[in-house]
């Protein structure tokens, strides 16, 4: 089964080398994924091949219009509906910020289309008609979907089986998922003077099992409390 994804962007060319690199570039090589690139420009019918207008109301910057965006959507999703096999995000600072059980969640479509929004947003009507969802990456300020949308397909690419080197890594990874991993070591054993902590290279691996999971919980503790919850306490105690 593979995972079809289009993009809808107005810098079709921020995709280029990132689509040839690394596991996105082997997983569309060996045909796992597919991902098109769509200029939004080619939909716009003026002189300008305009994307964007004047906010109603006033404000700074501009909006993305519908009148290329809508068009370019249905012709590359289809009409919105229950006949549509093709789910469309559209990237947006006011969309649910994404986080893995996210991933998965699109990960389970088999076709995705991706709309970056650029400038101050997209129209409202534009979400109304023609997306079904809005995700965000986060709570920090960037100038346009792209490289959300090259997080979302590098993040979606990677639940692809058979995509990773290792097959279990990506079972491994949603086991640990709800903590942070501990320090990780290779050569040399010493390194100016600090050393690779000896329980690593015992080869006790029930020892080092312990040691990792100690680890991890203590660093979950100090950086990222908010990943264990109410709960998190009586199991860091052990
Ligand atoms: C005047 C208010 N604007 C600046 C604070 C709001 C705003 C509009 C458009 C902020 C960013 C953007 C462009 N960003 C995106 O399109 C975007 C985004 C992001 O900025 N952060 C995290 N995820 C995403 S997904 C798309």
């Amino acid at each position: 089964m593979t995972l079809e994804i289009q993009v809808l962007t107005v810098f079709p060319q921020l995709f280029e080398t990132f689509l040839d690199t690394a596991f996105v570039g082997q997983a569309r090589a060996r045909g796992l994924a597919t991902v098109e690139v769509h200029d939004l420009r080619s939909w716009a019918e003026d002189r300008h091949r305009s994307v964007d207008d004047t906010p109603y109301g006033g404000g700074p910057g501009m909006v993305m219009t519908p009148e290329p965006l809508v068009p370019a959507i249905e012709a590359l999703a289809g009409p919105v509906g229950p006949d549509r096999a093709c789910r469309v995000v559209a990237l947006s600072p006011q969309g649910q910020p994404l986080d893995q059980a996210g991933l998965e969640r699109l990960g389970a479509e088999r076709r995705l289309l991706l709309v970056c929004g650029r400038y101050e947003g997209i129209d409202q009507r534009v979400l109304d008609l023609a997306v079904d969802e809005e995700v965000s990456l986060g709570d920090y300020v960037l100038s346009g979907g792209e490289i959300p949308a090259m997080a979302v397909i590098e993040g979606l690419v990677r639940l692809v089986p058979g995509v990773l080197g290792n097959p279990e890594s990506a079972q491994i990874e949603s086991f640990g998922g709800d903590l942070l991993e501990g320090p990780q070591y290779t050569r040399p054993p010493d390194y100016r003077g600090r050393c690779v902590p000896e329980v690593l290279r015992s080869g006790d691996h029930a020892a080092i099992a312990r040691w990792r999971r100690a680890e991890a919980l203590q660093r979950t503790r100090e950086r990222r409390p908010d990943l264990l919850g109410r709960r998190g306490s009586d199991e860091t105690e052990s």
